[in-house]
């Protein structure tokens, strides 16, 4: 046993595995991609994986992680949909003596910790995503200018630190200004219905900065609803950089996009083997994510989602 794990279950080496995968809503081509990303792999390997989706309710998803604690899976893979509502059925996986490892979202690491309550989180930089964004606006964009930001889905990880990322680099320009920030719920139709009565409320804003592709594609029918021309009249930020919004990049209608890479599948597997192999894993494992514009989306579409 390694101190750095001191507290957690460990996991035995074995030649296939039964695993747990909770994911937490399937409304996009990001989530898909990732499910697809975890099926290939445990089939891949034969591993048995036990698949479950929240359908957008942390308190089903808290229900899914109880359910695979009653079916005894070795390990579960969990995409907490907020910060702090899985919190629980993390400490009860603990408690059975499952291990868990966060993919894609992160919990509030004043209630739990990695290598103390869960193994690692695997995901991007979400801070260092909003702050690329921000950085290539003002670099991109000399006069300044008057933003909207349509934030993801309330109390989750990826949420608050585009948020975060975005807002200081953001503060340190006075040529700009956030003049109204609001969930969109990381959503196409919730993003657009924001959009449409922010861009009402400020009609001088000139940027739309969205912490997602959905998001930003329900953010450019609203401004085309509104009589303005995406990519001219409104300059369009997202986050993700599925092939849908790289293609909208080629057109002229989005302007830059930080990628959140969604394949998660050959990492996942490979840390939980490493784990039951003993090996040191670090409390957060960092994706390394692309940055596109116009300059290099048309090079790069046939690589996205
Ligand atoms: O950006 C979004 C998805 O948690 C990083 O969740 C993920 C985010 C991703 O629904 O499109």
């Amino acid at each position: 046993a390694r101190s750095a794990f001191a507290g957690l279950p460990t996991l035995e080496v074995k030649d296939t595995y039964k695993v747990g995968f909770a994911q937490t809503e399937s409304n996009n081509p990001w989530r898909l991609a990732q499910t697809n990303s975890m099926q290939a792999e445990a089939e891949k390997r034969g591993w048995q994986l036990v698949y479950t989706d929240a359908a957008g309710s942390a308190a089903k998803q808290v229900a899914d992680v109880n359910s695979m604690i009653a079916q005894g899976v070795d390990l579960i893979f969990l995409a907490p949909r907020e910060e702090i509502p899985l919190i629980p059925a993390i400490k009860a996986a603990k408690g059975a003596g499952i291990p868990v490892i966060l993919l894609d979202r992160n919990v509030d690491q004043s209630l739990a910790k990695a290598g103390e309550d869960y193994v690692t989180f695997i995901g991007s930089d979400f801070i260092e995503e909003g702050r690329r964004v921000a950085e290539w606006l003002v670099n991109n964009k000399p006069g300044g200018g008057k933003i909207i930001e349509l934030e993801g889905t309330a109390g989750s990880s990826p949420a608050n630190d585009r948020k975060e990322g975005f807002d200081t680099f953001i503060a340190d320009h006075a040529s700009f200004e956030i003049v109204a920030s609001q969930t969109g719920d990381f959503a196409r139709d919730k993003g657009r219905q924001v959009a449409e009565t922010l861009l009402q409320a400020h009609p001088d804003a000139d940027v739309i900065y969205a912490h997602n592709d959905e998001m930003a594609i329900g953010a450019i029918s609203a401004v085309e609803a509104a009589g303005k021309v995406p990519g001219k009249d409104v300059l369009i930020l997202s986050i993700d950089g599925g092939r849908e919004i790289l293609q909208l990049v080629i057109d002229g209608k989005v302007a830059a996009v930080c990628e959140c890479n969604p394949r998660f599948g050959p990492k996942a597997f490979d840390t939980a083997a490493a784990y039951a192999n003993g090996e040191d894993i670090p409390g957060k494992i960092i994706n390394p994510d692309n940055f596109y514009d116009a300059s290099n989306a048309a090079d790069l579409i046939d690589t996205a989602y």
